[in-house]
């Protein structure tokens, strides 16, 4: 049987969800004035898109149950630091720190908490950046700080994670180890890949050389199954970002 609230405390929950929705609301606007700037103003857009969410009641009583807390509203607003949840994906993990840096100057809200899970991952293999931010609300004549929770990640954390969190709800959190000793390799592979395709796009925009000693080494390739293959892709791509024929190597 699904957990629920009580009667009382799904309406005392109703009541601080649309807080929390005001909240919410506030910082997505002030980011995706950030994501239009770039996207006008600007050559490099560290952002590829943005979401955003409320968490939906019943997870929210699931969550505080996985906690051990009784499923009340006071505790959701507790111990839940992700009710409300704003996920930007940017195209690049150095995007992720840019976005960061801009949103630690931003003057109206307040960073209480940050955990870089690109730099650690989580055992699970888990990459992505969290911050927990305070926006400020104002209605009923006062100024109350809503908490949302940003998730900054690449595309790719974003593929590994989501199929992550599939496996972690069909299995109700208890992944066979076969898989997620999968998951991990496959995290690694990632972040990996993530790096290679950075590098391209530096060699691409003409900004660093590296690239052919870095990524064009074979004998790096060592997740690679077919590694002339890679090496032949990887050479083409290379040559066209330098304006050169497409010629067979
Ligand atoms: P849903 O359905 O995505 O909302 P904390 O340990 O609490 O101090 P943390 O890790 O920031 O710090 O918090 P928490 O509550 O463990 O995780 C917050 C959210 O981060 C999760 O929400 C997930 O969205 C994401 N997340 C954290 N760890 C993992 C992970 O190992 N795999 C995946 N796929 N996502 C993760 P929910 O409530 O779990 O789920």
């Amino acid at each position: 049987m699904s957990i629920r609230f009580s009667l009382e405390e799904f309406a005392k929950l109703k009541e601080l969800l649309l807080i929390y929705e005001w909240g919410y609301r506030t910082l997505l606007t002030k980011l995706r004035i950030i994501h239009e700037d770039f996207e006008n103003f600007h050559d490099d857009n560290p952002i590829d898109h943005i979401r955003g969410r409320i968490k939906a009641p019943e997870r929210i009583a699931e969550k505080l149950q996985r906690l051990g807390h009784d499923i009340t509203a006071d505790n959701a607003k507790k111990y839940i630091m992700d009710i409300a949840g704003i996920r930007i994906i940017c195209p690049f993990a150095r995007d992720i720190y840019h976005l960061v840096e801009l949103m630690r100057s931003m003057p109206d809200i307040k960073i209480q908490k940050e955990k870089n899970y690109v730099l650690n991952p989580k055992k699970s293999g888990y990459r992505s950046y969290h911050l927990i931010i305070e926006t400020p609300v104002f209605y009923s004549g006062r100024t109350v700080h809503v908490i949302t929770e940003v998730q900054i990640r690449t595309e790719a954390m974003n593929f590994w994670a989501t199929l992550e969190h599939e496996a972690r709800y069909k299995y109700q959190s208890d992944i066979p180890d076969h898989l997620s000793d999968e998951l991990v390799v496959c995290a690694d592979k990632i972040a990996d890949l993530d790096h290679r395709m950075f590098l391209i796009h530096e060699n691409i925009m003409g900004r660093c050389n590296e690239i052919t000693d870095e990524i064009l080494d074979d004998k790096n390739a060592k997740h690679v199954p077919n590694r002339s293959l890679r090496g032949r892709q990887l050479r083409r791509s290379y040559r066209i970002a330098r304006g050169q024929k497409n010629k067979s190597l």
